[in-house]
């Protein structure tokens, strides 16, 4: 979580300095990334957005990689194939319905490896996000849906987006749901485990949503000062996962 916040802001610095085009920050968000990064197994395979730069961390990918394609001079950082993390998806929630698409391919092989998607709240509510949600029900397929809720899609809070918890929208498409405090490392750890093994077993598809906060801009192009709180960010500061899990382990070494 420490290094990865260390390349976020190296990157956001690296953006000031004219050598990124953009930058996405994760600021706030490590412990959603890391929790359920480090609970997948190698031959899992990842669909993410473009702010899950901890996860492709987490996949093996090198901090020169993922600023490569933000420099302007790949279209993608690294190779999917050796990682097992598709390119980063820029375009809302799209990257739901190749990763369902890849787990209906994962059944056909009788494989017990497992498709995940990564998104935003503002994505739940792409035509995207509720198509992929249908097939994956429908065919029972191994994909685990990761929604990371950082409470702001751009300038959009997500009251707007939803006037239930995200979670409770997976229930109408007969989808099982975990609603997770994000900025707990080990809990996210522990619920992405469970929805991992559940697809395993054959069980299907599992939402899971981590409720976090971008304590950042939404990318380096954006001022968050203008459409939101100041206050708000304060709350959120005081709840920061690598803080909170300092503080845990001090306790455990006391
Ligand atoms: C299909 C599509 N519509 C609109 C956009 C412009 N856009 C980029 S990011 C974003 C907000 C996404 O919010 P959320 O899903 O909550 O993800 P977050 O950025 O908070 O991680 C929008 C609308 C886009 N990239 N693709
Ligand atoms: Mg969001």
């Amino acid at each position: 979580m420490v290094v990865i916040r260390r390349i976020d802001a190296e990157a956001t610095a690296l953006q000031r300095q004219g050598e990124l085009a953009l930058w996405p920050p994760l600021l706030g968000q490590e412990a959603s990334q890391i929790g359920s990064g480090r609970a997948l197994r190698d031959d899992d395979f990842v669909f993410p957005s473009y702010r899950d730069n901890g996860v492709a961390y987490c996949r093996g990918v090198e901090p020169t990689d993922l600023v490569r394609a933000w420099r302007g001079n790949a279209s993608s950082g690294w190779d999917p194939y050796r990682h097992n993390i598709a390119t980063q998806q820029i375009i809302i929630g799209s990257q739901s319905l190749h990763a369902t698409g890849y787990a209906m391919g994962i059944q056909h092989d009788g494989a017990d490896s497992v498709a995940v998607a990564l998104f935003g709240d503002g994505a739940t509510s792409e035509g995207d996000v509720n198509e992929a949600m249908v097939f994956a029900a429908s065919f029972q397929v191994p994909v685990v849906f990761i929604c990371q809720n950082n409470h702001w899609a751009i300038s959009e809070p997500v009251r707007i987006q939803s006037h239930i918890q995200i979670a409770d929208r997976a229930s109408g498409f007969g989808i099982p749901s975990m609603r997770v405090d994000g900025n707990d490392v080990l809990a996210v750890l522990a619920v992405t485990r469970i929805a991992l093994d559940r697809a395993r077993k054959g069980g299907g598809p599992t939402f899971i949503e981590a409720v976090t906060y971008r304590m950042g801009p939404h990318t380096t192009a954006d001022d968050p000062t203008r459409y939101r709180d100041a206050n708000e960010l304060e709350d959120w500061a005081a709840k920061d996962p690598i803080a909170r899990l300092k503080a845990l382990l001090r306790t455990k070494a006391s």
